[in-house]
């Protein structure tokens, strides 16, 4: 069999069609390559003829999306000189962040809502060895904090208003159409922040040749003129992105003083890529929509049970919306669905456990008594 060489990651793979200088020395961890994984129960289950794809970003070196973004953000922050990178986080920013500075070499600061973050991306950022701020505040409050901060300590942001982040984050987008060898007719996503929305849509247009005629400064390498632009496919999908109810800025058309949901990731109430992301759903003709805490659950214990995938409860508002949206026609039977999973459920497993209810009882350590609890399940 002939070697193939190692993969190091995605600045690496797609050099030609990222912001990196030539002689740049990736910070990475192997980010990007993940699966795109073909559902077979659930459309089955909804009766529906789709062919239903989830992209599982939890499998990315720290669980999340967040890493394709980091690994372009550190890595400039790191040419550019400085010595310490700084973000609000829902938790999986401050667990890439962290990750990303450890590798190299530089300090990271992190501002978590209190009491708010789920206890695996908590641990990553400690594990990391990050300055973790834990604020008297919510996910807007650090942002505003962050924001106002650059102009008052040598820190570099890496939340998603970093350009570099989006441009990393735009390769998900790459990986899917050389798979499909097409883009999706349909692409499903959590939206908190609207960065990774928009970044998607960045790398469908780059890859079917086209300018987005309103992104132009999200791309500001390029003047928009995408230098990057190659054409692979001539189309691109139509963009949808899920909220949940407690946090969803884009159906209540301005942003939500209390954001609330179990979904803590997307617990977001002001957008910071909010107009980027109204433009990439209209140019792909897509839409918002809202999903309910009990909608998000059930499609993560769906996802869980039926086809063996465990993400996190933000990432299940994609599989959630899209469920819907095929059983009730407005993703016409025939189309080709990708889902972006963002996250890997082991980062929240006390929203996971709290479902198992009081399923979970000791019995006595004896043949007989295991014996009879597997023959009552059979
Ligand atoms: C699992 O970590 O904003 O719409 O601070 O962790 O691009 O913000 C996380 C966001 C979806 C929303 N799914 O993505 C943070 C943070 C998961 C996430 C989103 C997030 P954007």
């Amino acid at each position: 069999m002939p070697f193939r060489p190692r993969y190091t990651g995605l600045i690496s793979k797609y050099k030609d069609r990222l912001p990196v200088s030539d002689d740049a020395r990736p910070i990475s961890l192997g980010e990007g390559n993940t699966p795109l994984i073909r559902l077979n129960h659930i459309p089955r289950d909804l009766g529906r003829d789709v062919d239903l794809y989830v992209k599982f970003e939890g499998l990315n070196p720290t669980g999340s999306f967040k890493d394709r973004g980091m690994t372009m953000a550190v890595t400039h922050a790191r040419e550019q000189g400085s010595a310490a990178v700084i973000c609000a986080s829902t938790g999986n920013t401050s667990a890439s962040a962290a990750a990303y500075a450890a590798r190299a070499g530089m300090r990271a600061f992190v501002l978590i809502p209190d009491g708010k973050i789920a206890m695996g991306k908590l641990a990553q950022a400690i594990m990391h060895g990050a300055e973790v701020l834990q604020i008297a505040g919510n996910f807007d409050a650090g942002m505003r904090i962050v924001k106002d901060m650059a102009d008052h300590a040598p820190v570099t942001i890496v939340n998603s208003i970093n350009p570099y982040r989006l441009q990393g984050q735009k390769t998900a987008a790459f990986e899917i159409v050389e798979e499909l060898e097409r883009a999706p007719d349909y692409h499903c996503l959590p939206v908190g922040n609207a960065g990774n929305i928009t970044a998607h849509w960045i790398g469908y247009c780059e890859c079917a040749g086209k300018r987005s005629e309103h992104l132009t400064d999200a791309c500001s390498y390029c003047g928009g003129n995408c230098r990057y632009a190659s054409a692979i496919v001539g189309d691109r999908p139509t963009m949808i992105g899920y909220q949940a109810s407690g946090s969803a800025p884009f159906m209540r058309g301005g942003p939500v003083q209390e954001p609330d949901t179990v979904a803590t990731a997307i617990r977001i109430g002001d957008p910071q890529s909010w107009e980027y992301a109204w433009h990439a759903s209209r140019e792909s003709g897509g839409w918002f929509d809202e999903c309910s805490d009990e909608e998000i659950l059930e499609a993560q214990r769906w996802l869980a049970a039926r086809e063996g995938v465990f993400c996190e409860p933000a990432s299940a508002a994609s599989v959630a919306g899209a469920m819907r949206d095929i059983r009730n026609g407005r993703i016409p039977e025939g189309s080709t669905v990708v889902c972006t999973l963002t996250g890997h459920g082991l980062k929240d497993p006390d929203v996971a456990i709290r479902q198992s209810g009081d399923a979970i009882k000791t019995i006595p350590a004896e043949l007989d008594t295991v014996r009879r609890a597997i023959l009552d399940k059979l």
